[in-house]
């Protein structure tokens, strides 16, 4: 087979720029190791930025997410038994966020890739990249059954997320990688239950960190710190929402609807940066080239900005056989990504409780705390990264 761009990864990133670049008239194929079911099976993000809303109405997948999706133009930070708004709305310059999750997102990608006839092979195993540095000769590998298949192709997107080959084909003498593990994960329930708070409420507390979200008004999302020791099969559901409820604010507590789990599980917090994002015809789009912890809501949404740079910088390349784009795009992709490293951080340090923490520290944080609560420059700041920096 051939193409022009071959994409790995059928996840968000590789499934929103092979439909852009669809729609543009350049040819794409993306290869998924999983099946789709499995893909759709798995409970991710949920507050998307004004950029990658724009970028789905871009892509003509924007329909159902702005028919069912949720403007929320503010959340909130409860600590010490009060809480306090985050007026987005106000501090954006009138910019909201859309709580939509990502599973959402997926399908209707999904959906439009099939109404286009967009190619994407699922179940493509032991994908290998090969001769990336060639001008000619770039091509892909892959399995179905014992059959091996081959796609000569211009270009790779490793869009194959954290644990994918992409990153994995640039070799460990150009690859550079930051690192930061920190030392807890959040366990993550999913219910058929009314949400506790019409809007986002992120916890601080000695007990550990809690969150509060939703996917509807009869899908809740709840989330709490937890050792990196804790399994899920530790964690009855009993058990979480006694721990949920000890972490919130007693007025919001005594209002949480519980309810069976219909998904459960523990993610780890983490920080990473590949650089750079291109090798030869490779060019590394969202997790496969950065993750954040999700307390800043930006994994998904700093996908999407490096989706907006390759598609923009591809569209030149064919259009205008104009290659500034292309060869800027490790540049100016991690430009954007470093400040959502940043602010995740920054987020996850103010929010959480750090095991062994010691009493300055512990000051330290409730000071940060007080001073955003007390300083309307310090909430702008904190919105203007949340809302979604400019692309
Ligand atoms: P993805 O990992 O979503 O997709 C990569 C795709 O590549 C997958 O479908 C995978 O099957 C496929 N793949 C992997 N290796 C392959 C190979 N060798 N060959 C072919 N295909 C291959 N972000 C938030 O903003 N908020 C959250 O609450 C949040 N929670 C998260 C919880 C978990 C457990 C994880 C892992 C991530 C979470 N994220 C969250 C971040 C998440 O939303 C990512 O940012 C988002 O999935 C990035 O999308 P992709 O870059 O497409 O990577
Ligand atoms: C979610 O709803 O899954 C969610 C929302 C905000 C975050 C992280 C996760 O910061």
């Amino acid at each position: 087979m051939k193409t022009s761009v071959c994409i790995v990864g059928g996840g968000p990133s590789g499934l929103l720029l092979s439909q852009l670049l669809h729609l543009q008239g350049i040819e794409t194929v993306v290869l998924e190791r999983q099946s789709r079911e499995y893909v759709l099976s798995r409970i991710r993000a949920g507050v998307l930025e004004r950029g990658f809303a724009a970028l789905m109405r871009q892509a003509q997948c924007g329909e159902r997410m702005d028919r069912e999706g949720e403007v929320h133009d503010g959340f909130f930070i409860a600590h010490g038994g009060q809480q306090h708004r985050i007026d987005l709305h106000k501090f954006s310059g009138g910019s909201s966020v859309l709580v939509y999750g990502q599973t959402e997102v997926t399908r209707d990608l999904y959906a439009a890739r099939d109404l286009l006839q967009g190619v994407v092979v699922h179940n493509a195993e032991d994908v290998q990249l090969h001769d990336l540095k060639s001008s000619t000769g770039t091509y892909v590998t892959y399995r179905q059954g014992d059959e091996t298949l081959r796609i000569d192709c211009d270009y790779v997107v490793g869009a194959d997320g954290f644990h994918g080959v992409s990153r994995k084909s640039i070799p460990r003498d150009v690859l550079r990688e930051y690192e930061k593990v920190y030392p807890f994960g959040w366990l993550g329930v999913l219910s058929r239950t009314k949400p506790v708070s019409p809007e986002l409420i992120y916890a601080r507390h000695a007990r550990g960190f809690a969150l509060c979200s939703l996917r509807s008004q009869v899908l809740s999302r709840y989330y709490i710190q937890v050792p990196l020791t804790d399994r899920v099969e530790d964690w009855s559901d009993a058990a979480f929402w006694d721990e949920l409820q000890r972490r919130l604010p007693s007025s919001i507590a005594g209002q949480l609807v519980t309810g069976p789990s219909i998904e459960k599980s523990i993610a780890p917090l983490r920080s990473y940066v590949a650089e750079p994002m291109r090798y030869g015809n490779l060019f590394l789009a969202g997790d496969a080239a950065h993750i954040v912890p999700p307390t800043g809501a930006r994994g998904l949404n700093t996908a999407g900005s490096d989706v907006h740079y390759l598609y923009q910088a591809l569209v030149a390349h064919y259009r205008k056989g104009d290659d500034t784009g292309l060869d800027r795009y490790s540049e100016q992709a991690l430009a954007r990504v470093w400040k959502a490293q940043r602010f995740s951080w920054w987020m996850t340090n103010l929010l959480h409780t750090y095991p062994d923490q010691p009493a300055y520290d512990q000051q330290l944080q409730a000071t940060e705390l007080a001073y955003l609560f007390s300083s309307e420059k310090a909430q702008a700041a904190l919105v203007e990264n949340y809302v979604g920096l400019p692309y």
